[in-house]
């Protein structure tokens, strides 16, 4: 008999892929981790049992968690990465060559091991990146700190808010976000289903606007998130999504799988029954 998985959504919905092995399990303080290998969508890691990435399908994911931000902050030389443990964010990153110093920092170490180890193509090159500095610890407390640089760019590419990524959903964290950035620096999220999770993405979204002044949510397919469109959502002190700075976009359109200027336009839409529970 075939042997399925399915994330548990609720009581009503179920998201599940057909396996042929798996290929790692592990268990810590934080969370479980699990790679197997699906029929469909080739190796794919699970947190808490939760999907969260794909061989097949990771790019449209960290190609739009990335971009959007890399094509539009003024300056990318110092960018952090809080989440992030496939290594996908950053390989994504560090295609720019104007990136001088990334801080990726990831509470789990398993996380980081086991893709490494079992998804090997989702960080590539990154994790022997000169620029590349991983630090295994919480990116809260990081964010908190006073001593570092500023930097011109924060991705947050947690998991869903249950577990040790529940404090990446609240106001305080985006306000120290907010505060170790420059002035005209970018400020990215994941930031949930808006039709799964809509209560939890507009929670979200109006935090940020709290503490930004303005909040651009963008919203994509991802197929392993199973419902619709994925967001992700954009802030800055100072700078628009607009703001394309069209040498780092012709570059990075020529290798994107997904990516390019038209889908940087079309996927700041906002739903209207999204936008009418938005306080933009
Ligand atoms: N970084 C993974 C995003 C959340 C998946 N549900």
């Amino acid at each position: 008999m075939a042997l399925w998985y399915d994330e548990v959504i609720n009581d009503q919905v179920r998201f599940g892929l057909k396996l042929k092995r798996t290929l790692f399990m592990g268990e810590n303080q934080y969370q479980t981790v699990s790679v197997v290998e699906t029929e469909a969508m080739g190796r794919a890691l699970l947190i808490d049992d939760l999907w969260m990435t794909s061989e097949v399908d990771e790019k449209g994911y960290h190609e739009m968690i990335t971009h959007p931000a890399m094509v539009t902050a003024p300056k990318i030389e110092r960018v952090l990465i809080i989440g992030g443990g496939d290594g996908g964010t950053a390989r994504e990153v560090l295609r720019y060559s104007e990136v001088k110093h990334l801080d990726m920092v990831e509470i789990d170490g398993m996380v980081v091991d086991a893709s490494k180890e079992f998804l090997p193509s989702i960080g590539g090159s990154a994790w022997t990146d000169p620029r590349f500095h991983l630090t295994i610890g919480d990116g809260i407390e990081w964010v908190n700190r006073t001593d570092l640089e500023p930097y011109d760019v924060i991705i947050v590419d947690g998991s869903d808010p249950v577990g040790p990524a529940e404090g990446l959903f609240n106001k305080s964290f985006y306000q120290a976000c907010f505060d170790r950035l420059t002035d005209d620096g970018v400020f990215v999220t994941q930031s949930e289903s808006a039709i799964l999770f809509l209560d939890t993405h507009v929670e979200m979204v109006n935090l940020i606007k709290e503490v930004f002044g303005h909040a651009f949510p963008y919203y994509r397919g991802v197929f392993l998130y199973s419902a619709g469109p994925w967001s992700w959502t954009y802030a800055s002190k100072k700078i628009r999504p607009e703001n394309i700075v069209d040498s780092r976009m012709s570059m990075i359109e020529d290798i994107a799988e997904i990516y390019n200027r038209d889908i940087h336009h079309g996927i700041f839409a906002i739903p209207n029954y999204v936008r009418r529970r938005l306080k933009l």
